[in-house]
């Protein structure tokens, strides 16, 4: 596998620990505010991460490259909001796609038919990562600070279930 290939798609199962260990942290941060819909949907989400951190790490084995794992930083351990906290998910999800979007780039100047045909996945997963945030997003700056409709959101996420 190409050296800049194997770095980048290292630092993508990076980015997707990361995600993993963000998620958690938003699931935590629910469960302790005594909202356990919002925190099985966070939970449900970062297990969808360590997922695609996985199919990161195979492909780079597959490949014939070497994975190089990092420390990973202490993630923020607390939200204003579930508002904020679903917001920063968004802009996060939105960074991750960009990343992905770079990586198509990457692969297809390397000619890495192989890694562009993998990370194809990822292009269709994102639209959804992005897609299912937002009518959250839009449904809790409706509910702003009514607590009955809040606890009536927090019991439908509940409903989530794991993909895979
Ligand atoms: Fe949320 O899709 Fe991976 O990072």
């Amino acid at each position: 596998m190409n050296g800049e290939m194997e770095k980048a798609l290292n630092e993508q199962l990076y980015e997707e620990m990361g995600s993993f260990y963000l998620y958690l942290a938003m699931a935590a941060d629910f469960a302790a505010k005594q909202l356990p819909g919002m925190a099985k949907w966070m939970e449900v989400q970062a297990q969808e991460e360590m997922g695609h951190a996985m199919k990161f790490y195979r492909h780079i084995l597959e490949r014939g490259g070497k994975v190089s794992l990092k420390a990973l930083p202490q993630p923020q351990g607390s939200w204003d909001s579930p508002l904020a906290a679903f917001t920063a998910a968004l802009a996060h999800e939105q960074h991750i796609t960009s990343r992905i979007h770079a990586l198509v780039g990457l692969a297809r100047q390397l000619k890495d038919y192989p890694t562009e045909a993998f990370l194809q996945w990822f292009v269709t997963e994102q639209v959804e990562e992005e897609a299912q945030l937002e009518p959250i997003i839009h449904r809790l700056k409706l509910v702003g600070d009514h607590a009955p409709a809040l606890f009536m959101l927090d019991r439908e996420l509940a409903a989530r279930e794991a993909e895979e």
